[in-house]
């Protein structure tokens, strides 16, 4: 299984309604390592780059106003198949959809407010990772597991 990262971001309503440990815990306990984490205020310009493939779309405006906000947590998560387990922990777009247990089926009931992103394939957490991290704020360090994992 091959070893992928994945862009995450904690949104705005996430960090304000004090979310942020309990997501950050969760993604922990599954197994998967942080390789980078930092709080910022996204500006437009970022905001734009990083929704690009919503724009015209009728929440546009609002989903841009918002995710420059306030605060965001954003962090890389490294593992096998990292892309599709994290997406599978934060749960579908439409709060109505997201399975209880997910991280939106336990905590959202907006579709607009749902706390969090996550990259949804490979080509865009790589272009998510390269919009919010600079390569010096990627640590690249190893688990003892994964000498098992993966014995050289
Ligand atoms: P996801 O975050 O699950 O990958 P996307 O990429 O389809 O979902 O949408 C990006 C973000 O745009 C969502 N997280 C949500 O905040 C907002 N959004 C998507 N669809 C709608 C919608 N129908 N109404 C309001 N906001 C939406």
């Amino acid at each position: 299984m091959n070893i992928e990262q994945t862009f995450v971001m904690i949104k705005p309503d996430g960090v304000q309604r004090k979310l942020t440990g309990k997501i950050i815990s969760k993604f922990e306990k599954k197994g998967l390592k942080i390789s980078a984490m930092k709080m910022l205020v996204i500006n437009r310009e970022m905001a734009e780059q990083h929704y690009s493939e919503h724009n015209g779309k009728p929440f546009y405006e609002s989903l841009i106003d918002f995710i420059t906000s306030g605060p965001v947590v954003a962090f890389i998560l490294e593992g096998p198949g990292a892309i599709s387990i994290v997406r599978k922990l934060v749960g579908a777009t439409d709060p109505a959809n997201a399975e209880p247990g997910s991280i939106r089926g336990d905590y959202v009931v907006f579709t607009t407010y749902n706390i969090i992103h996550a990259s949804d394939s490979t080509t865009s957490s790589e272009r998510e990772i390269s919009l919010f991290f600079k390569k010096e704020e990627i640590y690249n360090y190893s688990m003892e597991i994964e000498k098992y994992l993966f014995p050289s």
